[in-house]
C-alpha cells in the first residue's frame, strides 16, 4: 500500500496530558489513531518519547514512509521497528510507532473494504472466532488512579452473561445504583469520579469496597462477579528501601496493605479470603512485577474453589463462568503484552490470562504474536485500555477481532471510556 501523506500531532488525553495521533493518507483514504497513556506503568513496557520530540522524528522518518510500500500489517511494523533498531523503541518512541501502526491498519482495512475487527481477525496468526468480549466494568477507582485510601486500583464488576448487550446495560444501571449508595453513606459531595470514570470515595478499606458493591450485587439480584486489579507493584516495598538485603522473590520486601505489613506469602492468604468471601472471579497483578514465583502459587491454590461453590445459593453468580467456575489470574505489570515475559509466565504458570495492551508492547504485529501465543497455551485474553484515554476505540476491534474473553475499559461514565464499549455495539449491529 502505497502511503502519500503522513503526520503526527498533539492531543489531549483524558487527564489533559499530551498524547500523540497520527494520520496516514493511501491514494484512497486518510485514517488516524491516537495512543493512551498509563499511570501504572509496567517497568518492561516499550519507552514512550515526548510527544513534541516524536513530531521531530516522524519529520526524520517521513521520506522513509512515503518511498517504502508495505503489503502487509507485518511488513510496515517490521520496517517501522527496523527504523527504530532499538530494543524498547528508544528511538522512535513505543508511542509513535504505535500510532502509526494503528493508523496503517485502519488504512489497510479501508483500502480492503475491511472493518477494522475483520482485519484484525484476517491478519491474526492463526484461526479466532470473531466475537463481544466480557465488559469489565472498573466501578471503584483506586490507588494510582484515584485519590483516596484504596490500596487496590481497580474494583470491577463483570457481567455473567454472554451477551454484550444486556451485559452493557447491566453494568450502566449497576453504575447509576452504586451513586446512589455512595452518596447516601459518604455525601454526594465527597464523591468523585477516578481516573477510569469509576467513584472515588472515601472507603476506609478495600473491604468496605468489597462489602458494598457485593450487597448491592445480592440486592438487586444482578447477573455480576466482582474483579480487581489490585496492581500490587504500587504498594510493593522493596527491601532495599528499608535497608534489607533482598533475593529474586523479594524475600525481605513487603506489601502494604490498609496500613498492614504482608509478606507475599501472608498477602496470598489475604487474597485467597477476599476471594473466597466476595466469590471474586478475576484477580489482576496481585504481586509486584518481577515475582513470577508467587503468581504461580496464587494462580495454582485458586483452583482451590473450583467446585467448591454452591452457585445455586449465590446472588449475583447466575451461571457458571468463565469456564466451569474457574477464576482468572490476569497478569499485566508481569507480563507488559511482551512475549519474553509471557514466555516465562506460561512456563512459571504465574497465571491463566494476560491483559492485552497495545502500547505495552508498541505495534499491532507483536500484541498479535503474543496473544496467539497466550491461545496456544490455554491462557485468556483480556484487552485493556490505559487510565489516561482518548476517544480512540481501537481496543474494542481488537478484542472483537481476536475473540477476547474480556474488555477493560473503564467504568461506563466518561465518553472515552463509553467510546470503547459504544464501538463493541456498533461492531454487534453490523453483525446482524
Ligand atoms: C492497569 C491500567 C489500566 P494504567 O493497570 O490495568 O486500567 O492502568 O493505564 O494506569 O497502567
Ligand atoms: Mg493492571
Amino acid at each position: 500500500m502505497r502511503i502519500i501523506g503522513a503526520n503526527v500531532k498533539i492531543i489531549s488525553d483524558s487527564r489533559g496530558k499530551e498524547t500523540l495521533e497520527a494520520g496516514l493518507r493511501s491514494d484512497n483514504f486518510f485514517t488516524s489513531a491516537s495512543v493512551p497513556a498509563g499511570k501504572s506503568i509496567g517497568t518492561h513496557e516499550v519507552f514512550v518519547l515526548e510527544p513534541e520530540k516524536a513530531i521531530e522524528k516522524l519529520e526524520e522518518i517521513k521520506s522513509e514512509i512515503l518511498k517504502k510500500e508495505c503489503r502487509t500489517q507485518e511488513e510496515f511494523d517490521n520496517f517501522l521497528i527496523s527504523l527504530d533498531g532499538t530494543e524498547n523503541k528508544k528511538n522512535l518512541g513505543g508511542n509513535l510507532i504505535l500510532s502509526l501502526s494503528l493508523a496503517w491498519a485502519r488504512l489497510k482495512a479501508k483500502e480492503e473494504g475491511l472493518e477494522l475487527f475483520e482485519y484484525i481477525n484476517n491478519i491474526f496468526p492463526g484461526s479466532v472466532t470473531i466475537k463481544a468480549p466480557h465488559p469489565i466494568f472498573n466501578v471503584n477507582n483506586g490507588g494510582a488512579h484515584a485519590k483516596n485510601k484504596l490500596d487496590f486500583q481497580e474494583f470491577q464488576v463483570i457481567p455473567t452473561t454472554e451477551d454484550f448487550n444486556i451485559a452493557f446495560s447491566i453494568g450502566r444501571e449497576y453504575y447509576r445504583k452504586l451513586k446512589k449508595v455512595l452518596d447516601e453513606k459518604f455525601g454526594e459531595e465527597n464523591i468523585i469520579l477516578g481516573d477510569e470514570a469509576g467513584y472515588s470515595a472515601p472507603f476506609k478499606t478495600n473491604e468496605e469496597a468489597l462489602e458494598i458493591m457485593a450487597d448491592l450485587i445480592a440486592k438487586n439480584n444482578h447477573p455480576l462477579r466482582i474483579g480487581l486489579d489490585v496492581a500490587a507493584s504500587q504498594y510493593y516495598i522493596n527491601a532495599d528501601s528499608r535497608g534489607l538485603n533482598t533475593d529474586r522473590r523479594g524475600r525481605g520486601s513487603c506489601y502494604k496493605v490498609s496500613g498492614k505489613e504482608y509478606s507475599a506469602e501472608e498477602l496470598k492468604e489475604y487474597y485467597l479470603k477476599l476471594i473466597e468471601a466476595y466469590n471474586i472471579l478475576s484477580i489482576e497483578d496481585p504481586f509486584f512485577e518481577e515475582d513470577f514465583d508467587s503468581f504461580a502459587e496464587l494462580t495454582k491454590e485458586i483452583k482451590k474453589f473450583d467446585g467448591a461453590i454452591d452457585f445455586k445459593n449465590l446472588k449475583g453468580a447466575h451461571k457458571i463462568y468463565p469456564k466451569e467456575n474457574g477464576r482468572l489470574v490476569i497478569t499485566d505489570d508481569l507480563t507488559t503484552t511482551n512475549p519474553v515475559r509471557l514466555r516465562t509466565a506460561i512456563e512459571k504458570k504465574s497465571g491463566n490470562a494476560i491483559l492485552v495492551k497495545l502500547n505495552q508492547i508498541g505495534t499491532l504485529t507483536e500484541t498479535l504474536k503474543v496473544v496467539k501465543m497466550a491461545y496456544e497455551n490455554n491462557w485468556q485474553i483480556v484487552v485493556s485500555h490505559r487510565s489516561g484515554e482518548t476517544m480512540d476505540d481501537f481496543i474494542a476491534d481488537l478484542a472483537v477481532g481476536v475473540g477476547a474473553w474480556g474488555l477493560k475499559a473503564g467504568a461506563p461514565g466518561k465518553p472515552e471510556r463509553l467510546a470503547k464499549y459504544e464501538r463493541v455495539l456498533k461492531i454487534l449491529e453490523h453483525e446482524t
